[in-house]
């Protein structure tokens, strides 16, 4: 799909537009084409072969006349002579978390700032926080987003990952030659961020049939650079929902694909690991096989290599050498939460404050997913930009959830609240609203940049009211984008395990907060987690998956995640932390 391509061309389009001070209308004419192309779940250009793209909101005649030029050259002209208009190293400001148009076209109109060298320097001798509108405290927060970008690795999202594993997978899947095919390395491990992409492929004959398919690889459409290419394996940066991706295939022997998955899944730490029991056992273990001098014992199936090692399977979510090794050898790994333990999802957003469907849409789509129950957790009145709702507007929402409750099947629709935490601690709504919800989710949403002492008092605060079950997303990192608050994380957990508030595990892609280490650090606390995923539409709801993982990584059973038990007893479990 070039949904994804063609959004982020209209967007630049916009923004330099926005730098040049061009017509406002326009600008935002583009911004609308943008946003409805990027919101279309279905492929573009069959909307564009069927005739119907005319249709959508936004799109005009010299807009579809851009999209057809892209579908048929690959290119617009109307943005290379928009990029042609400004110095080359302009666009990269905007990739600075915290500048937009309008802080580049300060910069460059009125310092002459072209590149992001310039405006560091810029930042130094003070011109910037000179500039009317700027000041100090907006030059420190650009200074702090410039040293952001440079310390990011290129790491790419798990969402990102998963789209590019798939499309290389889809493509594999129809080579001939093929048998089997999975993804390693970090992305099977769910690591929350992934530097390469690894795909794995089996195949029966020999050479021949390995250099086809690196070849089928590397000549693909999606291909962008080829880095390496051999007999047995390619390295290529694939084009993937607009950003380029680093791929890499193997082609392996089917004798070998056990021990080639367990080798290439990692993490390099937990192989050492292996590998340190195997010479004890006087074996040997590589990417080809377990070996007993120069017998395979062991190859094609990877659960056998751990057996034959003398140790339980170990879940690629747990090969981080945090102890899973020592564990597998006693026989005491946890059992971990999977996707099909949750019965339902905590945290969602209907268009009543941020979100683009209502309550039914996201109550059928749970359906379809096999839930027991929905939170509907929309924002609170302080939340402006997401369109918070006032104290009546939720009032309002709970009358209509409890009426759509009556009348729902097989599910249970519960009303909540994604309540701001203010600045003092204290919650956006007053209690007696706030008991009228089956379950609270508190969150921070402003002044994330503050200090240790200040973010931590606030979270902690909020956690002492008795209507607040759970902290949203607890360190409101953006992954990419925005460092986390610097929450003392074990302050947290211990009052959170004092004040029987749960910590969620934010299923979404960008943030996965609470991550891995800390999802372990609350368990042992004896803190409950709560898996939201923070849909913000009901396909939204499908990165559950994401958020299952996350927690798994930090060692979570069952036991540990509300999300698996029945909506009478989550009423119950929220119920006990209130005055009786
Ligand atoms: P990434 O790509 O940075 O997100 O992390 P990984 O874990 O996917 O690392 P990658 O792509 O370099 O390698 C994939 C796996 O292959 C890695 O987890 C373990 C294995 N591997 C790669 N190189 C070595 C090595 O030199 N020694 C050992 N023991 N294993 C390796
Ligand atoms: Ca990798
Ligand atoms: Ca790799
Ligand atoms: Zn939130």
């Amino acid at each position: 799909m070039k949904n994804k391509i063609i959004s982020a061309l209209f967007d630049q389009m916009a923004d330099i537009m926005e730098i040049l001070g061009e017509d406002r209308f326009r600008i935002n004419s583009y911004r609308k084409v943008a946003r409805v192309i990027g919101d279309i779940p279905t492929d573009i250009e069959n909307l564009l072969a069927a005739g119907q793209l005319t249709k959508m909101p936004g799109i005009g005649k010299s807009s579809l006349a851009k999209i057809e030029e892209f579908a048929g050259t690959g290119a617009i002209a109307a943005h290379q002579e928009l990029l042609a208009r400004i110095p080359p190293e302009l666009p990269e400001l905007l990739t600075i978390p915290g500048v937009g148009p309008k802080g580049v076209k300060a910069v460059y109109d009125q310092l002459n700032v072209t590149s992001i060298a310039g405006l560091k320097a810029a930042i130094e001798d003070g011109s910037v926080a000179g500039l009317a509108g700027f000041g100090d405290k907006k030059a420190a927060a650009i200074a702090r987003g410039i040293a952001f970008l440079e310390k990011s690795t290129g790491r790419i999202r798990i969402d990102q990952a998963l789209g590019a594993a798939e499309l290389v997978r889809g493509f594999l899947l129809d080579v001939s030659g093929m048998l089997r095919i999975r993804t390693a390395g970090s992305l099977r491990r769910r690591v929350e961020t992934i530097g390469d992409v690894d795909m794995l492929v089996a195949n029966q004959a020999g050479r021949e049939a390995g250099e086809r398919i690196i070849q089928a690889f590397t000549d693909a459409v999606f291909v962008r650079e080829v880095l390496a290419s051999g007999p047995t394996k390619g390295s290529a940066i694939i084009e993937a929902g607009g950003i380029g991706v680093h791929v890499d295939v193997r082609v392996v022997p089917e004798e070998s694909f056990g021990a080639a998955a367990q080798y290439f899944t990692g993490s390099k730490e937990h192989n050492v690991r292996l590998r340190e029991i195997a010479v004890k056992a006087k074996l040997k273990l590589n990417e080809y096989g377990l070996f007993k001098a120069d017998k395979m014992i062991s190859g094609p199936i990877e659960e056998e290599i751990y057996q034959k090692l003398g140790l339980d399977y170990v879940s690629p979510l747990l090969r981080e050498d945090r102890g899973e090794v020592q564990a597998a050898k006693e026989h005491s790994l946890p059992e971990l939460i999977q996707l099909g333990d949750v019965k339902g999802d905590f945290h969602m957003h209907t268009i009543a404050s941020d979100g683009n469907c209502d309550v039914s849409e996201l109550v059928e789509a749970a359906k379809k997913l096999g839930y027991e129950y929905i939170c509907i957790t929309d924002h609170s009145k302080s939340s402006v930009i997401a369109n918070g709702l006032s104290a009546k507007q939720l009032a309002q929402q709970i009358k209509q959830i409890r009426k759509l409750n009556e009348k729902a099947k097989g599910i249970t629709i519960l009303a909540g609240s994604e309540v701001d935490i203010l600045a003092n601690g204290k919650m956006d709504f007053d209690d007696e609203l706030l008991a009228e919800l089956d379950f609270v989710i508190a969150s921070v949403h402003s002044g994330l940049a503050g200090p240790r002492e200040k973010v931590t008092t606030r979270t902690l605060k909020a956690m002492d009211s008795p209507y607040v079950n759970c902290i949203g997303h607890p360190t409101g990192r953006l992954i990419g984008q925005r460092e986390a608050m610097d929450l003392d994380m074990a302050a947290v957990i211990k009052h959170a395990a004092e004040t029987n508030t749960a910590l969620e595990v934010n299923a979404n892609p960008w943030r996965l907060d609470l991550k891995d280490t800390h999802c372990r650090m609350a368990i042992e606390a004896g803190v409950r987690l709560v898996i939201g995923t923070d849909a913000h539409s009901t396909d939204g709801l499908g990165l559950m998956g994401l958020g299952v993982a996350t927690a798994a990584r930090g060692w979570a059973t069952k036991a540990d995640v509300l999300n698996t038990i029945s909506p009478a007893k989550i009423r119950r479990w929220a119920r006990s932390k209130r005055p009786k």
